[in-house]
């Protein structure tokens, strides 16, 4: 930048802490300028280290902010989150990147953002026409279905709290309006549309709670599948659930809670029911008062008690079907509550509460006890019985209370598809409200699996970004055979493929004498030389992962456990002999394992029932799921919702620029900043260009000249070597130095001081 053009109130991007930040020139002296970054921080440069790694000149784009960032004259990951930063302040939490929505959770509810009002303003319109908005999206997705007679679908990320739940309601609230507007005479309380929104309420009951990062955090992932007439309106749908967090029945975080179901139970029964089930207080509860918090003021369980049970009656559950369910909800809490001692081995050491869990779940308490207690084996056609340590017997409780919960919510997802089920399809519109990318300090399968699915959506969003690009090109007859672009494959690779980490885990899961430190070495020993794959310098049972988004450590510990999930047949044959149909149901589809040799005589949980197939581990059953999620969407036409959540203390008006930034990595947005900058950033239609740049054509003599040819001629004159520009059938193309050709005329037009005009020729040159 030139000397001259240091100007108190000038607008600049400034290098402070290697970190590119907005900022205004506060100071100017013969030695040095001071710049105060729009972030807070201040910060004084000497005059001779000023250069365009230090300080750069501000586009009138990013003073100005834009709805779609593709349009940002600076087009690089700070200007993107200024662009952010600057609606946020404003109360405007929607901004365009292309086609990718981004949404910045706001913590508070913003007057006249969502609305049927509203709502009525976005139809009928196109992508672009009114500001960025949820249902602008919503609006699109249902438009194209007709548009383009093809399959739609929107993709919801971001960390937890960034709000992808809540936009995910936005947008089916959006299409359930369009349905009932494009059908009237269908609508009401046992339509569809009602069910498939009240839906809502009981999965966040048995699938979200409240942890650190967020008090209504989702703990499995979910596909919604809308099936649209052609007449406009849903026929149906379809919910598929992803990796449900069954360790939370049994342990939470402190200062977390269980899944909001079980509170809502306690606090919200009436007092026949709290007698029915012999209901006391949360704190009374192992599974429920170990964390430190039973309550928060954000969450009304009470209230939420009617909506779960007004939801399920909108599902067609029977009454005795929700009571039974509840025994089983309070059949786990008591379960949780039997405590054991030692005398040989693990005995029940609380009566009481065995019998209270027998009760709920209307099994033989003697048979409970025993099979907590102790373990049967059949050797060489014998029956041996040995006693369990203390340990054992609490996970053996511990793996009941699991089963029975993701069982439990097994049946209410069916029961919700049952409902909301609908006979053929003119198209589809799916919405994934999916688990961000995850690193914590100790991360474990669940992450595994969690980062392994944010790398196949990647995968997708990177493929489909690319091919719109390429789209672009084709259409505009332009030569493209330079962009040079990194995919992610390699480390999808290292997870995927034969005998790599998803091999590994699953051969050594099957393997009897398989321990997560054999695992380890096995992944150390055939991957150390892969460039995605860490082996950590010191040995702390952790191996690594370059993913798309950043380096992750995860833990082997409990791996393998998780991995296989097994549960033993002598508990299994205990519920199965209950006198309870409801019971006896949420086990049904759970057969013997027929192959004992892995020594756990694991039963099989096997999604679609049937024979004794070898049981499927977790991951296999993930990846397999994953897979079927991913041929879904490859017959989709995509939208991206990236959610990004402001602050981590979950509050109104705080905007941290460095955790919005990694945020905006891990979500790919900087990776379609990337694609487009390694084609032709910049495109405008011949007129819209001549419209602005005719003023460089004056000494051209274009009269007469067509618009096409005068474009060219304009080009030709900034680079006669035409490498960094090319002309296609509707618009120009050109690199980073069209904008400076921009700035050029934009300088000229307001009058700026020649030192201005010369930066940006500086900048061309
Ligand atoms: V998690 O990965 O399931 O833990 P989500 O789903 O991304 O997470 P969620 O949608 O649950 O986050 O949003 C968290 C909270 O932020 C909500 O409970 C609201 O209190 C708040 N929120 C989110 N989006 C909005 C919004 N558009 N307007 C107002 C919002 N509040
Ligand atoms: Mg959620």
């Amino acid at each position: 930048m030139s000397t001259t053009a240091w100007q108190i109130g000038g607008r600049v991007w400034v290098s402070i802490n290697k970190q590119w930040s907005p900022a205004t020139i506060t100071n100017v002296t013969s030695t040095e300028v001071s710049f105060a970054s729009e972030y807070g921080q201040q910060c004084t440069l000497p005059r001779d280290s000023l250069n365009h790694d230090t300080v750069t000149q501000m586009h009138q784009t990013s003073i100005d902010s834009v709805d779609d960032m593709a349009s940002l004259g600076d087009l690089h990951e700070a200007a993107i989150l200024y662009n952010i930063y600057q609606r946020y302040t404003r109360d405007t939490i929607y901004t365009y990147i292309g086609s990718i929505l981004s949404a910045v959770n706001p913590y508070k509810l913003i007057d006249g953002v969502y609305g049927v009002e509203l709502m009525q303003s976005y139809m009928k319109r196109q992508l672009g026409d009114l500001p960025p908005h949820i249902y602008a999206i919503a609006n699109e997705i249902y438009e194209s279905m007709w548009r383009k007679r093809e399959n739609q679908c929107a993709l919801i990320s971001g960390e937890s709290g960034a709000g992808k739940t809540e936009s995910t309601k936005f947008i089916l609230s959006y299409l359930s309006a369009m349905s009932q507007q494009a059908c009237p005479s269908a609508a009401g309380k046992y339509a569809v549309e009602a069910a498939i929104l009240q839906s809502s309420p009981i999965l966040e009951a048995f699938g979200n709670a409240k942890t650190v990062y967020n008090n209504n955090s989702s703990r499995f992932g979910k596909f919604i599948l809308l099936n649209f007439a052609e007449a406009g309106n849903i026929i149906g749908g379809q919910i598929t659930d992803y990796l449900l967090e069954k360790n939370r029945v049994v342990r939470q975080n402190p200062l977390e809670r269980n899944f909001h179901v079980f509170y809502a139970l306690l606090v919200g029964s009436d007092p026949a029911g709290k007698e029915r089930l012999q209901l006391q207080g949360p704190e009374s509860y192992h599974y429920l008062n170990q964390s430190g918090c039973v309550s928060d003021p954000t969450i009304n369980d009470q209230q939420d008690f009617l909506h779960i049970r007004e939801a399920f009656e909108i599902m067609q559950v029977p009454a005795q079907q929700f009571s039974d369910l509840m025994s089983v909800l309070a059949g786990i809490l008591k379960v949780g509550n039997i405590t054991f001692g030692k005398a040989g081995g693990a005995q029940v050491s609380d009566k009481s509460a065995l019998e209270a869990a027998a009760s709920c779940l209307s099994v033989e308490s003697f048979r409970l006890s025993d099979a907590l207690t102790q373990k049967f084996m059949k050797l060489r056609g014998e029956e041996i019985t040995t006693p369990l340590t203390l340990e054992q017997a609490v996970d053996s409780r511990d793996s009941l209370s699991m089963a029975l919960y993701a069982n439990a919510f097994r049946w209410v997802l069916e029961k919700i598809n049952v409902r909301i089920r609908g006979k053929g399809h003119f198209a589809t519109a799916g919405v994934l409200d999916i688990f961000g990318f995850e690193n914590f300090e100790i991360n474990r399968f669940e992450q595994f699996n969690i980062n392994f699915a944010n790398e196949k959506l990647q995968e997708y969003f990177n493929k489909h970004i690319f091919s719109l690009e390429q789209h672009e090109y084709s259409k505009e007859g332009i030569d493209w055979a330079d962009i040079d672009w990194v995919d992610n494959a390699e480390c999808l690779n290292l997870i995927e493929r034969k005998l790599g980490i998803l091999d590994l885990l699953n051969e050594e899961s099957r393997f009897p004498k398989g321990t997560d430190q054999s695992l380890l070495e096995k992944l150390h020993n055939s991957h150390k030389d892969n460039a995605f794959y860490i082996k950590p310098k010191v040995n702390n049972n952790k191996f690594g992962i370059r993913h798309y988004a950043g380096d992750v450590f995860y833990d082997v510990v409990g791996l393998l456990e998780k991995n296989r999930d097994s549960f033993r047949d002598d508990m299994l044959k205990v519920l199965k002999d209950t006198k309870s149909d409801f019971v006896y149901d949420l086990f049904a589809h759970m057969t013997l394992d027929e192959d004992t040799s892995s020594g756990g005589r694991a039963f099989k949980m096997d999604r679609r029932g049937g024979g004794a197939k070898k049981k499927a581990t977790v991951s296999t059953q993930f990846k397999t799921s994953l897979h079927s999620l991913m041929t879904e969407l490859g017959q989709a036409n995509p939208y991206f919702v990236r959610c990004i959540k402001p602050n981590g203390e979950k509050v109104k008006d705080k905007f941290v620029p460095q955790m919005v930034l990694n945020q905006l990595k891990y979500s790919g947005m900087m990776e379609t900043v990337r694609i487009r900058r390694s084609g032709y950033p910049v495109r405008r239609l011949f007129a819209d260009f001549m419209f602005r740049y005719d003023v460089l054509g004056r000494s051209l003599g274009l009269e007469g000249k067509g618009e096409i040819e005068a474009c060219r001629l304009i080009m030709a004159s900034q680079d006669s070597s035409k490498k960094d520009w090319q002309i296609g059938k509707t618009k120009v193309q050109c690199m980073l130095t069209m904008q400076c050709i921009g700035a050029i005329y934009e300088c000229m037009y307001m009058y700026v001081p020649y030192h201005y005009l010369m930066y940006n020729v500086s900048l061309v040159i």
